[in-house]
């Protein structure tokens, strides 16, 4: 088993609604367990212009391969009516793999760990809720590190 740590975003539809059916869906993959999943955050979008997102972290103790995985996450996020239209838009449900174990993964589908988790506070506040103090990413500076270079500015705790 691997432990795994995904981000979930929403914008669109419910987003809370949408952040609770995907714990839910998550927890039905194959050889996955949800060992946890963060408070929900709200802040602005980063590209101006959407609706504000709603964002949360959950850890997975999974024996899926990490391709196997993100196909998984990738069904998920289309039965709940995810589109892909443009880049950055909006979304009903984003799933991505943050971190799998301590690999360091650089696929044209998966680059793990996730290109902008180290400065986005939507992300790194919700994982140091289900990390330890000492958590250190692959190849990166300490949890505690990146969270004092990224300060809680624009998130609200729901
Ligand atoms: N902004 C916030 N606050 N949360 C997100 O999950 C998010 N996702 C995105 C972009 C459009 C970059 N902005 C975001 O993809």
């Amino acid at each position: 088993m691997a432990r795994v740590y995904i981000g979930l975003g929403s914008n669109l539809a419910n987003p809370r609604e949408q952040l609770q059916s995907a714990v839910q869906a998550m927890a039905q993959l194959p050889e996955t367990e949800v060992a946890g999943v963060s408070s929900f955050y709200a802040s602005d979008s980063l590209s101006p212009g959407q609706p504000r997102y709603t964002n949360a972290v959950a850890a997975l103790d999974t024996g899926l391969a990490p391709i196997a995985l993100l196909d998984a996450l990738q069904a998920i996020e289309a039965s709940q009516g995810r589109e892909r239209k443009e880049r950055w838009g909006p979304r009903t449900l984003d799933l991505d793999i943050l971190l799998y174990a301590d690999q360091v993964i650089d696929e044209p589908r998966l680059k793990v760990p996730h290109y902008h988790m180290h400065a986005r506070p939507f992300v790194l506040y919700p994982l140091a809720e289900l990390v330890p103090e000492s958590f250190q990413l692959a190849d990166q500076r300490p949890l505690s590190q990146l969270l004092a270079d990224c300060p809680f500015v624009g998130l609200e705790r729901l």
